[in-house]
């Protein structure tokens, strides 16, 4: 098995997610500290743009977005699996619906000044600010929720995930499914928030769940830092090509295309087009430092055009 290398920050949510994937599947993994706010010079040396978190190296394979993280680590692990016959499209659909709605009302409830004092309790100020100003241009594309309507619409949420929970022990039965992780990560980031947590008071099955999630763990990780999994990219082989097997483009391999998420970090990476599947873009690009690498983005949530 190739080494798995997740590049990562502790307080990132989404990452949250993928490091209790990795310990749900008993998987020993590298972790790579990367900055939380940009300039990320070594993630961009391997994505070509793409400066969200987390991202996972196989190699000189970089496949960012927690959703195909999730896949290509379910296609090396397939046991316990994340999308069990019968749940395994409500679970996906539950999941994208956490990754999107119910992450953007739990963002905006955290960090209301009492979450905010307490997360960055002994940060100095221009590291507060330094966040601010990084975090508003990171979803500057997104309209933004006021403190009151968070409070309102995460407080619905989690009355419905309560009752959607019921006696089961995870949301799709016995065992967890991607829609745990997702939903996790998003009230892992709530409890973080010190006094933002009293939420989940009236919530005992969320909180007696939240503990089984946890329990899961992280498995087991050793360490690198960023320059020597830039250059674990440079002296491996892309895999090969997966072709064209679904065209909505119309454009070929070979040819130039910039890809680009359509929510937050909307950066666009620029490469040639590698491969295009029902679920996946995957463009190559020649970095000085990486060598050539071949960069994967899911199909949900990105745009891929021809370059001009
Ligand atoms: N859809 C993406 C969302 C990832 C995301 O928004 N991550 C946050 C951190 S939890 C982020 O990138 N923040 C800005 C940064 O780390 O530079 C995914 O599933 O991976």
């Amino acid at each position: 098995m190739k080494q798995l290398v997740l590049h990562h920050y502790p307080i990132s949510p989404f990452a949250e997610k993928i490091r209790l994937i990795l310990g749900y599947k008993a998987l020993h993994w590298t972790s790579v500290h990367i900055p939380v706010v940009m300039p990320k010079p070594d993630v961009v040396a391997l994505t070509g743009g793409y400066r969200k978190t987390p991202i996972l190296q196989l190699g000189a394979d970089i496949y960012c977005d927690t959703a195909l993280i999730a896949d290509v680590i379910e296609a090396i692990a397939p046991s316990p699996t994340l999308y069990p016959k019968g749940s395994a499209a409500a679970s996906r659909t539950l999941a994208q619906w956490a990754d999107s709605t119910l992450f953007w009302a739990a963002i905006p409830y955290t960090m209301q000044p009492a979450g905010l004092a307490h997360m960055f309790s002994g940060a100095p100020p221009e590291v507060i600010k330094a966040f601010g100003d990084d975090r508003s241009a990171f979803r500057a594309n997104l309209p933004r929720m006021r403190g009151p309507e968070a409070r309102a619409a995460l407080g619905l949420y989690l009355e419905r995930l309560e009752e959607m929970l019921g006696n089961q022990a995870f949301f799709f039965g016995a065992q967890p499914t991607i829609a745990d992780f997702s939903i996790y990560h998003c009230l892992w980031f709530v409890l973080r928030g010190g006094p933002t947590a009293q939420i989940f008071a009236p919530f005992h099955q969320i909180e007696a769940w939240c503990e089984r999630i946890r329990a899961l763990g992280h498995g087991t990780h050793d360490v690198l830092d960023s320059s020597a999994a830039v250059a674990i990219a440079h002296d491996a082989t892309p895999l090969a090509t997966a072709g064209i097997s679904a065209d909505t483009h119309g454009i070929a391999l070979g040819e130039k295309v910039v890809i680009a998420a359509t929510d937050t970090g909307i950066d666009p990476i620029e490469g040639d087009l590698y491969a295009a599947t029902r679920e996946r873009i995957s463009i190559t690009r020649e970095d000085p430092r990486a060598g050539r690498v071949v960069v994967h983005f899911p199909r949900l949530g990105f745009e891929l055009r021809r370059r001009t």
